[in-house]
């Protein structure tokens, strides 16, 4: 690039009198920060003002990282790996920046002497909640251990001005707030206004053939969006690596209508401009799809369009040559959300940049690899074909080209047969049509893979299964991991300050340092620690409770926590039944003896899901009941801290002692939760599902409390055909404790609140709660006897912990590097500066 500045300007250097980390340098820093960038002196600045400052402070000294990074990927023409997900659950940036450039000390000092306190501040930032739960928080662990590992990366996302909505508890149902995250500013972002792409919707598409004879269409669209990039560094830890998250808003283009504008109707024109702006107004609240939904669509497609221009975009910058794109690019699809992104690659070629079909196809179907995360068949993304063809024209004719291309390949598999072809088909025309979103993604992918062996172990024999036969070779499991930076070393000081001195820092990259550790779990003197910084957190974590709902808990009490999206299958309301079977008890019998335990729930219904909103109002009811009722005299507390997410979550996993994981065998894909809890030393009650069973045979079967059928046994019974009855008919605890709930005893005696999930236990029972019931129980009882034996808990703890290295989602990343993406890392240097 040809620069705008004569030789001998003043260079910006790596580290100067701006940029340094010396006390005085920094102090100095946030001082200048707070006066030129928030226009404020010391004396009327607020707590944010300050949160401001610092975190500029801290961005000005990744930068030379982030432009070497930038600088250097472009100069190599480095492989690369684009991230495209719809959802990227960050958390707070400013603690995590801290750790990974190893300054946290130094600014701590820094703060101090201005007088102010660091953890004030880093409470300050509102999260950016840009995603749902695991699929979101999974991208972003990734994006960390992508950095950190020295891979060439982008992420590709959607800029939500409204991310995940903020839940309050009023009368112990949920209500949904507006999550205002950019309200006070995003010291994080670089907006990139200069950096946009046109993105077409709706109208039609014409064909017509040019001069040379080429078969053209021409899409005319009735209306185009721009994609404007706003920029986040993601770097990792302890490395020059600094990433890029490039996240696109909708703007409307500047002449937008000009004919209803010239023709008086300027308020119609400006209508249709917030028309388009909406497509990145708000996060889907949901974590399962919600069919049909046009809005839902366009922002798949806003994104995938947006992303796939500025990669072609980039390219062409050094190689003239697109038929080679796939050899510099490979896009990791994070589920369906970005499936679009076939066809949309397969336009750009075709229609726009003239490849042939065929040249265009190679370099697409060499490009994607698609990552599924739900075995519910009605969860797997469809939309009607009217909504596309009205929308996507000319995507709908791409895709139906590539369908009947890849049809005809079925045919010489499976010639005269008719039923393979109907599942395979992109097009689901067994009714209604729709187009199948996963099938687009294998169609179009080289490799496809589930998150945890298990998990891909039934993709291939049940919702991919027609895939799995036609292309085996294409399917693989990568088992999802957690990067222990944020979920350890942020949010768990103390247990890492224990570590480090035993074995050094290794572990925080090389997690299966934490081996090391196994020896002293036979250390009295070591145990003794470890207690003591598990009490710490529990602590810490019971203030929290206290000030957020004014429930006072007992930190020398088991910790018993559920944290996760509320969902039937996840079964939150098996916990419920256990916590009415221990009252039970105790009302029948005041003086037993029973370990004392503090039921911690969190976690976001999606807003129309009726029977998960219910199970929160069941579960914050049973705890109006039960922490008030004298015969139960704060043995057992009930607590539904509202509004989960990343900040709270890295409060609560390091002061867990029992973690519940208890999803109906084979309907949890992986659980990453699971992971984050037992690198801090809690123990897991679980069934056999998901990252569970690689937890369990990691951690050992001695260590973790294993309940509930299996996956096949779940299928038998269903076939078998299910009666939940025949379990609360001869189970007399289970039907008093159901019978408990329906005579109003936890509702103020309205007998009908909790009927209909009541109803649903006794008839259908889809998530075979009742089948599962006991041995739930009885398995609850065991931890209850091992919790009593503290030196031998922790021991088990210590264990869980130090074989835990398999779940860092650096193993994860190492996996898809060395088996999907073939990409190696590329080592940033820093340069003296820049002019
Ligand atoms: O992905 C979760 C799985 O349930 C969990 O088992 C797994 O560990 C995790 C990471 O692989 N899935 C998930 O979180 N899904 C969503 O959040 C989600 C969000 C939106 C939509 C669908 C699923 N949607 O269609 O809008």
């Amino acid at each position: 690039m040809t620069s705008l500045i004569p030789e001998g300007c003043p260079i910006v250097a790596v580290e100067d009198d701006r940029t340094g980390t010396s006390l005085e340098t920094l102090k100095r820093a946030i001082m200048d920060n707070l006066f030129y960038l928030q226009a404020r002196f010391p004396s009327v600045a607020s707590r944010n003002d300050f949160y401001m400052a610092l975190s500029y402070t801290v961005r000005d000294r990744l930068l030379q990282r982030w432009i070497s990074t930038a600088e250097t990927y472009l100069q190599q023409g480095s492989r690369t790996v684009c991230y495209f997900s719809a959802e990227f659950l960050l958390g707070p940036h400013l603690g995590n920046n801290l750790i990974n450039l190893g300054i946290r000390q130094e600014v701590e000092e820094a703060v101090n002497e201005l007088g102010l306190d660091i953890e004030e501040l880093l409470n300050q930032e509102e999260e950016p909640g840009l995603g749902n739960g695991g699929l979101g928080r999974l991208a972003a662990c990734y994006l960390d251990s992508m950095a950190t590992l020295e891979i060439p990366s982008f992420g590709y996302g959607i800029r939500y001005e409204f991310g995940i909505f903020d839940q309050e508890i009023r009368d112990g149902w949920q209500v949904e707030v507006t999550d205002r995250w950019l309200r006070y500013g995003n010291p994080w972002e670089i907006p990139r206004p200069e950096v946009r792409m046109p993105v077409k919707f709706g109208g039609h598409t014409r064909s017509y053939t040019d001069s040379d004879g080429h078969y053209r269409v021409i899409w005319d669209a009735h209306h185009v969006v721009e994609g404007v990039a706003y920029d986040t560094p993601i770097l990792g830890y302890r490395v020059n690596t600094a990433n890029t998250l490039r996240l696109w808003r909708a703007e409307a283009v500047e002449s937008f209508d000009f004919q209803a504008f010239n023709t008086g109707n300027y308020y119609g024109a400006v209508r249709d401009k917030i028309t388009s702006e909406n497509i990145t107004k708000v996060l889907y609240p949901n974590d399962e799809p919600l069919q049909g939904k046009e809005l839902r669509l366009s922002q798949q497609y806003f994104f995938s369009s947006s992303s796939l221009q500025d990669m072609i975009r980039i390219y062409l910058q050094h190689n003239p040559d697109l038929s080679k794109f796939h050899q510099k690019f490979t896009v990791q699809l994070n589920d369906t959300h970005p499936a679009i992104s076939v066809a949309e690659l397969m336009r750009l070629l075709v229609d726009d940049h003239h490849l042939d079909w065929n040249t265009a196809w190679n370099v697409t179907q060499h490009t994607f690899a698609y990552t599924n995360h739900t075995l519910l068949p009605e969860a797997l993304e469809k939309w009607p074909i009217a909504l596309f063809q009205y929308l996507l024209p000319r995507h709908l004719e791409i895709i139906f080209e590539i369908n009947q291309r890849f049809l005809d390949q079925v045919r010489l598999h499976y010639p005269g047969q008719s039923d393979p072809l109907a599942r395979l088909s992109i097009i689901d025309e067994s009714g209604e049509r729709y187009v199948r979103m996963a099938n687009l993604a294998c169609v179009g992918s080289y490799a496809i893979n589930g998150v945890a062996a298990l998990h891909t172990e039934l993709l291939k024999a049940t919702v991919l299964h027609d895939f799995y036969q036609l292309y085996p070779e294409r399917f693989s499991n990568k088992t999802n991991g957690v990067t222990p930076r944020r979920w350890v070393v942020l949010s768990n000081p103390g247990l890492t300050g224990l570590i480090s001195e035993q074995i050094g820092d290794g572990w925080i990259k090389d997690l299966d340092q934490l081996g090391q550790l196994e020896p002293l779990a036979n250390d009295h003197h070591f145990r003794a620690c470890w207690g003591k910084t598990k009490h710490d957190n529990k602590v810490a974590l019971a203030e929290h409770i206290q000030a957020k709902t004014g429930i006072i808990v007992d930190p020398n009490s088991l910790f018993d926590i559920q944290v996760k999206r509320i969902h039937e299958y996840k079964r939150q309301h098996l916990n419920v039944l256990h916590i009415i079977t221990l009252y039970q008890q105790i009302k029948d019998n005041p003086h037993l003896d029973i370990t004392p335990r503090t039921f911690i729930f969190g976690g976001k219904a999606a807003p129309g899901y009726f029977t998960a909103k219910l199970m929160i109002k069941l579960i914050t009811a049973v705890g109006d009941v039960v922490n008030r009722d004298p015969d139960v005299a704060g043995r057992l507390k009930v607590v539904f801290l509202p509004d989960y997410n990343v900040t709270f979550g890295q409060r609560v996993y390091p002061a867990a002692d029992l973690s519940e994981q208890i999803s109906t065998a084979g309907l949890e894909a992986s659980g990453t939760g699971n992971m984050k809890f037992s690198m801090n030393g809690a123990l897991t009650i679980g069934t056999l599902d998901g990252a569970n069973v690689e937890i369990r045979e990691e951690v050992g079967a001695e260590n973790f409390f294993l309940f509930g059928l299996t996956t096949p046994e779940v299928q038998a019974l269903g076939a078998k055909g299910y009666q939940p009855w025949d379990y609360i008919q001869s189970n007399p605890q289970l039907k008093r404790v159901l019978d408990l709930i329906a005579s109003g005893h936890f509702s103020h005696g309205d007998t009908n609140l909790f009927q209909p999930l009541l109803s649903g236990l006794w008839n259908q029972d889809k998530y075979y709660l009742m089948a599962d019931y006991q041995s739930y129980i009885d398995c609850q009882q065991q931890v209850s006897q091992a919790y009593q034996n503290r030196e031998q808990w922790l021991a088990m703890s210590i264990l869980n912990t130090a074989r835990m290295g398999k779940f860092s989602s650096d193993r994860s990343i190492q996996d898809y590097c060395r088996d999907i993406w073939h990409v190696s890392p590329v080592i940033i240097k820093l340069n003296g500066g820049y002019q």
